[in-house]
């Protein structure tokens, strides 16, 4: 089953994956990946980062001939902005300059990040040792795994969209890039909502019999881990807490041409963990960018004196691009599902599996 890791800070060197676990026989599209990296670093409200980088995917292990041999792939992408903080993050004492690592250091924790608590935790005085590999950069190469994982899906005719609803209050789309605006203009940060979509998800994938296997409850864990996601809803979510039973449940209907089916999908395509085959919808709330360049009250950790919190560069909104890192995170847990009830090591073997199994529930349950 898909599992990886990635490392790198935020203007380290580069950013890496390893993903292990994905069948032999799925063919890798470089473009696609780039792509979707590309539409990552778009998004009205993005820093001025994103002009400098640039981000691409160089696979250096388990591909070829552009198709998965089976083994660990290994995913690169080179972080642009290195060449101005090789001084400040290079690996060896001898390249580091002690008058810039001064400069660029951080003392003064911005609430909302992980300053104060990371730096407690490792022992770090600067933080610049925690914000490092706290800050969303990491994501990037999290989505070059999630269209990884989307090519799979796709060979079973699953895909995944999003939507961003909500910028701050605003719903009116027409009106997002006013509300952004009017941030900046304040030195201030919005968050907003954004909703996941995955289409046509065959029945079956996770299950109740134990936690672990629970799909709604991996697709909870794993947007959660994007930076800055706060909350997490599954169909009609929160509002379902309102309403009698009889308001929130998906009735069953059944005829020879639809099979099973339903005129409803409050549940968002998952009951007991379980997809019933309608669309999963989730929707996350992100909460606004902790760097603020109005800057919040904080402490100085070296005087303990009060303190504006140190700014940085820094987005004022970054929805949109969450939508995708969403998407990307959706696509893993999903994948993971799909190999746990198909099995496979090669996408061969596993399309079978997944056609006797159509063909099982079409034969004994006339579907
Ligand atoms: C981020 C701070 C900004 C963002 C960054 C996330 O980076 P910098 O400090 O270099 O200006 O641009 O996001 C990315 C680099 C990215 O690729 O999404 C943070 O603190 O989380």
């Amino acid at each position: 089953m898909l599992r990886f890791l990635t490392a790198g800070e935020s203007h380290g060197k580069s950013l890496v994956a390893i993903i292990e676990g994905l069948p032999a026989g799925l063919n890798i599209d470089v473009e696609e990946i780039n792509r979707e990296l590309k539409k990552r670093q778009l998004g009205y409200g993005r820093s001025k980062r994103m002009e400098i980088e640039e981000d691409k995917v160089e696979i250096i292990s388990g591909v070829r001939g552009g198709i998965t041999l089976g083994t660990p792939i290994t995913l690169i992408i080179e972080n642009k902005d290195w060449v101005n903080w090789e001084s400040i993050m290079g690996v060896t004492k001898e390249v580091l300059s002690l008058s810039l690592c001064k400069e660029r250091e951080l003392i003064c924790p911005r609430p909302g990040h992980a300053d104060l608590a990371g730096g407690i935790k490792y022992n770090q005085t600067d933080l610049r040792n925690v914000l490092e590999r706290a800050s969303a950069r990491e994501t990037a190469v999290r989505t070059a795994v999630g269209v990884i994982a989307k090519l799979l899906l796709k060979e079973f005719g699953i895909s995944i969209t999003s939507q961003v609803l909500q910028i701050g209050k605003e719903r009116d789309e027409k009106k997002f890039k006013q509300e952004i605006d009017k941030a900046k203009k304040e030195g201030d940060s919005l968050g907003g909502i954004f909703e996941i979509r995955v289409n046509n998800p065959p029945i079956g994938l996770g299950s109740f019999v134990h936690w672990d296997k629970r799909l709604d409850g991996n697709l909870a864990r794993g947007l959660m881990s994007i930076p800055a996601i706060k909350g997490i809803e599954i169909g009609i979510g929160f509002k379902g807490a309102n309403l009698p039973g009889s308001q929130v449940h998906d009735e069953i209907f059944y005829s020879s041409s639809q099979g099973f089916y339903r005129k409803t999908n409050w549940a968002g395509g998952l009951e007991g963990g379980v997809t019933n085959g309608e669309p999963i919808i989730v929707r996350c709330a992100m909460k606004p960018i902790p760097t603020l360049k109005r800057g919040l009250r904080s402490i100085n950790i070296k005087t303990k004196g009060p303190s504006i919190a140190s700014y940085e560069r820094s987005d004022i909104c970054a929805v949109f691009s969450a939508a995708l890192i969403g998407e990307a995170v959706v696509a893993i847990e999903l994948t993971r599902s799909l190999q746990e009830k198909f099995g496979g090591d090669s996408l061969e073997e596993m399309k079978q599996n997944y056609k006797n199994y159509q063909k099982m529930i079409k034969l004994k349950w006339n579907i």
